[in-house]
């Protein structure tokens, strides 16, 4: 599997820094988002370093709809029952921050809500 060293969720992945892990496997990762939107906002990601939804091609198939499959369970686990947001920003002008692909799941109150 490969990581980048300098990455910050490579580092996340491997227990280098601290982070609250709501679920973790061989593939993938789940912990809290650090600047939550919302009462639950939690990051998934790959534990292999795949740097954004760019590189990602058909032999990630299965782990992408593993990762899609396992959001709505963690969700309802993590109490979210009136439905959630999915974000996966790519890119510079898709603000995407980190690069290390990620899904942003975000349940609760909605404060993208106008009014
Ligand atoms: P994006 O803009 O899609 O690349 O979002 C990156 C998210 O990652 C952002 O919401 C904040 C979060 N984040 C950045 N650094 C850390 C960290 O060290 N720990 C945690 N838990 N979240 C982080």
């Amino acid at each position: 599997m490969s990581t980048d060293p300098n990455c910050i969720f490579c580092k996340i992945a491997a227990g280098q820094i601290p982070s609250r892990k709501v679920y973790e496997d061989e593939e993938i990762l789940v912990f809290h988002d650090i600047h939550p939107w919302a009462p639950v906002h939690v990051l998934m990601v790959p534990k292999a370093h795949i740097p954004s939804m760019v590189e990602v091609g058909p032999e990630h198939a299965p782990l992408l709809g593993k990762m899609m499959a396992l959001g709505p369970r963690l969700m309802r686990e993590l109490g979210v029952s009136n439905g959630f947001r999915t974000i996966v920003n790519t890119g510079a002008d898709g603000g995407q921050e980190v690069g290390h692909l990620h899904i942003h799941f975000i349940g609760g109150p909605r404060p993208w809500a106008k009014g």
